[in-house]
């Protein structure tokens, strides 16, 4: 999987050098190229932002760069991948469509991801108009409802929760099969030895016995029922997404 990022801060990526994406860049199985916004900038301040047209407080996102940019990243994606690739253009924001897990596994079967990360108050409507009118296949990722500086902690977390899913990046993939969310519930909750432990404030805490009991079939029943009750107590809105 290719992953391109526009941003003014590149080093705020830093982190995706680290742990399990590090492990995958250096594996193969993710290529991952950060770019400077400002390189496609041609004034000498390098110029991103200007003061919204029509009033209003803070900066907008001037349009020429970003278009520079895009066209310009889709040319080296395809040199690499071939003429006939064509990425999917991600703007993180918080007026995006909710990014879920589901989100995820979709994403993560994709050749070439591109994120866009807005600052300011935002970018240039015509970006988006103009990336429609010149073929770019765009989505609008919000991670929830509160607000961030910019996209690029999404970003970090976005690219996390994809490319773990990217066949051969998680080394046990039958782990990410009973994770939370995978099945639209809430994990189970998880024990390990001593089965009997005594705590710091000497109460003694007793792992449930049907975990110790070697019967897979049961113990698979209790830990969905336990998963159901979890979800019930936690996240309401997971069982009953139309809220009735
Ligand atoms: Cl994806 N971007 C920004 N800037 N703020 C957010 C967000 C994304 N998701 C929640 N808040």
């Amino acid at each position: 999987m290719r992953i391109d990022v526009i941003t003014i801060f590149p080093e705020y990526l830093a982190p995706l050098e680290l742990s399990l994406i590090g492990k995958a860049r250096r594996d193969g199985l993710v290529d991952l190229h950060v770019h400077d916004l400002r390189d496609w900038t041609h004034d000498r301040h390098r110029t991103v932002d200007d003061s919204p047209l029509g009033g209003g407080a803070g900066m907008v996102m001037k349009p020429e760069p970003w278009a520079a940019a895009f066209h310009a990243v889709r040319e080296a994606g395809r040199a690499q991948l071939g003429e006939d690739a064509s990425p999917l253009v991600v703007f993180p924001n918080p007026a995006g469509a909710p990014f879920v897990q589901a989100t995820a596994q979709e994403w993560s079967d994709r050749p070439w991801l591109v994120f866009a990360c807005g600052r300011y108050e935002g970018i240039d409507e015509r970006v988006y108009e103009h990336l429609a009118d010149a073929g770019f296949e765009v989505a609008l990722a919000s991670l929830g409802d509160y607000v961030l500086n910019g996209g690029e902690v999404a970003v970090l977390a976005i690219t996390e929760a994809v490319v773990r899913l990217v066949p051969g990046v998680v080394g046990n993939a039958e782990s990410l099969v009973e994770e939370s969310h995978s099945a639209g519930l809430l994990e189970y909750p998880l024990y390990t030895r001593p089965a009997r432990w005594e705590d710091p404030a000497g109460t003694v805490r007793e792992v449930p016995p049907i975990l110790l009991s070697g019967d897979h079939g049961r113990i698979a029943t209790w830990r969905h029922e336990q998963a159901v009750e979890r979800t019930r107590q936690r996240r309401p809105d997971l069982l009953d997404p139309a809220g009735d």
